[in-house]
This record gives C-alpha cells, structure tokens and sequence, in this order.
C-alpha cells in the first residue's frame, strides 16, 4: 500500500518507530546509549545478528526514522543521517576517497565543498578537477584512469547550473565510476538522482527539507547495500552522527516539505518573471525561465524549476549591494530553502573563500544575487524586491 501513495502521504507517514505507548510521531530518544538484556545481546547486536540499537553515534530510533523516510522518499536502499550537509560531503568523500584518487567535479559547488576538495583531501592526497558539468563533453574530457568520484551539484549553488544527471552516468558506468548528487537545492520532492542513476544523493537537511531555519543538518543516501556498506563508517566512526533532537525537528519538518515546495515555487516563478522584465535586471538564472542555459533539461529532470533564483544587477555588484540592503521583508543571511525569504551574495559571502579566478570561472561574478524564495505572500516579496531596486 505505502509503495502506491504519493508524495504528501508517502513524506508523512514513511518511517517511524513503534514504542509500546503507540506514539503517533516518534519521540525524542534522547540517550546516548542502549542497555543490553545480556552479554550475549550485546554480542549479537555488535555482531549484527539480531536488529537494535547500541550506542548514539551509530544510530538511534528518531535517527533512523528519519533516515528510513528520506531513504523511502529518494527511491534509495537507506540513509544516514549527518551532523551536517558538509558532514554528509565528508562521509562520502571519506569513504569514496584515498591517496592518489581523482574526482571530477562541477565547479559551481557550495562553497564549502570545494575548499575542502581543494585544501583538505588535497593534503590527504586526492586529485580534483573541476570544470563545468553542465557539459557532458567537459565531463568525459576530465575523467582519468584514476578517477573514482564524479560529484554534481544541480541546480547548482549559487549558478543554478543543472547536469544532465543520467548522461553523465552513462558516462560514469562505462569507466566504474561513482557519481554522487547533491540534491539540496531541490529535495527528493522534485528531483531523484538514484532513479537516473547515481549511486549516492546527498542533502544538506538545514534547507528544504527541515524548511524552518532552526536546525543544520545532512543525510546520505545509498542506492543499495554495498554502497551503504562502503558509506557507513565513515559517520559512525569519524562521528559524523545527528544528534536526535536536531533529528527530530528535521522529521516535522520534512512533513511539509511539499506543500512548502509547492508554494515556495509558485512564488519562485512569478518572482522570476518580475526580476527578467524589471529594467534594472542585467539576468536572471531560474530553471522555470526559458531563458536559462538549461530549459529543457531541467524540465526533463526536474518535476518543478523549485524556489532558488540568482540574478544580476545592470549597475553590478554596487546596485546589487545597495538592493541587499534595502529588502525590508527578505532577510540578508546565508542558507536557503526555509519559508522565509532569504537573499545574499556569494562572492563576498557563501562563495567568498574561492579565489577570484575559480569563481570568475564558474560564473559566480561580483555582481551576482542570490535569492531563496520564501513562502510569505508573493505580493509582498515582489514589492520588497521593487522597492529595493527603486533604491539601487
Ligand atoms: N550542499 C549545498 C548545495 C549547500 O548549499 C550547502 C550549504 C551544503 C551542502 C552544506 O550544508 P550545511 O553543512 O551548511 O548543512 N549551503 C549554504 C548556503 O548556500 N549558504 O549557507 C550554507
């Protein structure tokens, strides 16, 4: 029956954990750790022969009711949830990864992602190369015999570049290469990278899928038992682990992730179409415009354009500045995908830790703006953004 359901009934009641109270939601377990009946109990659950759990940093009930829904909601074998999205980064590249690997990657990633590629797992020993996976032919150009991860980021932050996910693939499989998406900037709501074949989709949970700004977290998501076999240690013993509290928030908000994506969206488009037609817009990057480099792809892979939109500035960067601040309803903050709406600039911000050149090369220019749609009155938000643009 539960396989039959759509999303809004899936995303609610995928999951949960049965207690002897027959608690609707599952509660908070708020322990570190789990008595064991005997030592042969406790033998048997290290062992993995018999199902429970141990110890918080491996797994914990409202942990695992998370992860049993998100993996449900990707179409993937299971989940792990992360302290963090770039916990959730680091499990991967953690487990994917040794000296004298390579990895191809977009390079329009989240910030964060691409400083520790080029500085940590640089130091450990690890290759990368990163180009505009936009391109299939840029992607085939940089694989090498030792490439072993392909990460993409599509829509990616803040470009809202988008990859022809199941191309590049193709691609992946004829050279046993793993791909991992990180899907953050859509949800498994409107995109499914495990069903177009990666082998890993990961979320920052701090953005639509919590959707409230109150919580920082991540979640990995394997297509099947290998991967998830491969995946694992690296959080449970690198202590990537969530804590159950921030579990727990992330689980209510998750419940609406579609009704929030929907409106947010709707909001999204209109706002879109308002920046493209005002005359102090150079751009605008919305996968819903036709405008935008990839259309037809994004309607293709993507069942919705979502709530994320970058744009740019005809005066640049210093119209851009005077307009962050001037919004009185949008919010000037980092992060992205909760009901309010927020706006930043990546290169002094999000991105800022790139140098000049590697952003110029991904496209992220000093005059861009980016803005996560919020689901506040879409009346207002337009007259927020015009009466800032009046100001810039
Ligand atoms: N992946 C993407 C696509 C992200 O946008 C972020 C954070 C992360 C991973 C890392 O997730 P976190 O550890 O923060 O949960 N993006 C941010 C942004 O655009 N502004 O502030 C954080």
């Amino acid at each position: 029956m539960k396989s039959k359901l759509g999303f809004n009934s899936q995303v609610i009641h995928a999951g949960g954990q049965k207690d002897q109270w027959g608690s609707v939601v599952t509660p908070i377990y708020q322990t570190s750790t789990f008595s064991f009946r005997d030592v042969e109990h406790g033998a048997a659950l290290f062992a993995g022969e018999e199902d429970g759990y141990i110890y918080s940093r491996f797994c914990n009930p409202t942990i695992a009711d998370l992860e049993n829904t998100i993996a449900e909601m990707e179409n993937g074998y299971k989940a792990i949830g992360c302290a963090s999205g770039m916990a959730a980064v680091s499990v991967v590249f953690t487990a994917c990864l040794s000296a004298g690997a390579h990895v191809v990657a977009h390079n329009a990633l989240y910030g964060a992602t691409l400083t520790i590629l080029g500085t940590i797992f640089k130091k450990f020993g690890v290759e990368s190369t990163f180009v505009d996976t936009t391109v299939l032919d840029n992607v085939k150009n940089a694989i090498q015999p030792n490439t072993k991860l392909i990460f993409l980021e599509t829509p990616a932050n803040p470009t809202i570049g988008i990859c022809d996910i199941q191309a590049i693939c193709e691609v992946a499989k004829q050279h046993n290469i793993t791909v991992c998406v990180d899907n953050t900037f859509c949800s498994p709501y409107l995109q499914k990278p495990l069903d177009l074949g990666a082998d890993i989709v990961l979320h920052s949970m701090t953005k639509f899928i919590n959707g409230h700004a109150d919580i920082v977290g991540g979640i990995v998501v394997a297509k099947n038992k290998e991967e998830y076999d491969r995946l694992l240690p690296s959080m449970r013993n690198l202590g990537f682990n969530m804590d159950p509290h921030q579990a727990f928030l992330a689980r209510r908000g998750l419940k609406t992730l579609g009704i929030r994506m929907e409106r947010a969206q709707e909001n999204a488009g209109k706002i879109a179409v308002f920046l493209e037609n005002h005359p102090k817009v150079k751009s605008v990057l919305y996968p819903g415009l036709p405008s935008h480099p990839q259309y037809h792809l994004a309607q293709r892979q993507m069942s919705g354009p979502g709530a994320m939109i970058s744009f740019e500035l005809k005066g640049g960067f210093e119209a851009g500045k005077t307009m962050m601040n001037s919004v009185e309803l949008a919010v000037l903050a980092v992060s992205l995908g909760g009901i309010e709406t927020l706006i930043q600039h990546p290169a002094s911000m999000t991105h800022s830790k790139l140098s000049k050149e590697a952003r110029e090369k991904a496209g992220i220019t000093d005059g861009l703006v980016r803005l996560s749609v919020g689901i506040e009155e879409m009346e207002d938000i337009i007259a927020d953004l015009e009466q800032a643009l009046g100001k810039s």
